[in-house]
């Protein structure tokens, strides 16, 4: 009897790791909403009516999107709502809620700074001593404020920041940047940085085991894709006696692949390129007699 009972039970928890599901937190519209989604798709998640959607779900992965503002997203994570969630860092030191960053992931980068009239004399952040700051990010400033020992006043303000000097509501502000021209437009210059952000996967702190088993899956993907985005997968012909020297230059990922061409004394060569030293080792392998160099994007790097 307890026998058979102990198998009902074994049964339930597979049956409950086999339904298993976990639930994510993405932008609603906005700056975040279409990276995130296509981040999703580059893994190989395809999402059923992601426009004008609450709620939707993956066809082939055990992945529940759940679209908000992004200001909420925090405190849906830590609650365990949502068990991830994508989201600015920017949002999310802000909010202050408690979850864990596990992934950053390369877009929605800009930076949090202080910024002043342009006909204004600034002399480092003793200058905003006795200001009044506008700011959408009131426990960042603050902080930053209270981490220099300057006192100033905070106006917490939910949009339009940047004409806040404009209008007399305040003498500065404390606003996102990522080109600068809205505060060239609006005679503001920036003086001081306070955050840089982009996007980031957080996850619930509490999470059960098949959830992890779930982001792990994810994370394993989210890595491969963007592995492969820094790297590109090249394709030179040298003559024989120029290889070693070439290869010499190649990282790759093992060691490259060498095959002869059809002409005779010439071989093909095939790596992969980080993308911060490309055009360096481009030039250096032109240098060192390679000829028709070819560049391809790689779509996944599965390491
Ligand atoms: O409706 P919801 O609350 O979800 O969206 P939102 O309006 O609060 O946010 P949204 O969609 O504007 O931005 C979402 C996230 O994108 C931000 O929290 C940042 O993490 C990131 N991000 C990246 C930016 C920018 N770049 C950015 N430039 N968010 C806002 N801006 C704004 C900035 O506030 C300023 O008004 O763009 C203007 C400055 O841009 P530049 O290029 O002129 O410097
Ligand atoms: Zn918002």
């Amino acid at each position: 009897m307890i026998h058979g009972q102990n198998k009902i039970l074994k049964s339930n928890k597979i049956m409950v790791q086999m339904n298993a599901k976990i639930r994510i937190a993405v932008q609603k519209s906005g700056r975040l909403y279409e990276d995130s989604v296509k981040l999703l798709k580059e893994c190989g998640i395809e999402l059923r009516n992601v426009k004008d959607r609450l709620k939707t779900e993956s066809d082939n992965f055990p992945l529940e999107v759940f679209f908000l503002r992004d200001d909420d997203i925090p405190q849906y994570v830590e609650d365990g709502v949502a068990d991830i969630g994508i989201v600015g860092e920017n949002v999310l030191f802000e909010k202050n809620k408690k979850t864990t960053v596990v992934e950053e992931l390369g877009f929605g980068k800009c930076r949090l700074s202080i910024a002043v009239p342009r006909s204004q004399q600034y002399d480092g952040v003793a200058t905003l001593k006795g200001k009044r700051i506008a700011t959408s990010y009131p426990f960042l400033v603050a902080s930053y404020l209270k981490q220099h020992n300057v006192e100033a006043d905070i106006h917490e303000i939910s949009g339009s920041v940047e004409i806040a000097p404009g209008i007399g509501l305040a003498d500065v502000v404390a606003d996102l940047v990522s080109s600068g021209s809205t505060l060239f437009m609006n005679g503001l210059k920036e003086v001081e940085t306070i955050l840089q952000s982009q996007a980031v996967l957080i996850r619930n702190n509490g999470l059960g085991q098949p959830q992890l088993d779930l982001l792990d899956k994810l994370l394993f993907r989210i890595r491969s894709v963007k592995k492969a985005k820094r790297n590109k997968y090249i394709l030179l012909n040298a003559p024989n006696e120029k290889i070693k020297e070439i290869i010499a230059l190649l990282p790759g990922m093992k060691s490259p692949t060498v095959l002869p061409l059809a002409e005779s004394g010439w071989s093909s060569v095939h790596s992969v390129l980080d993308e911060d030293a490309f055009w360096d080792k481009i030039e250096q392998l032109k240098a060192a007699g390679a000829q028709g160099i070819l560049v391809i994007p790689i779509e996944k790097m599965v390491m």
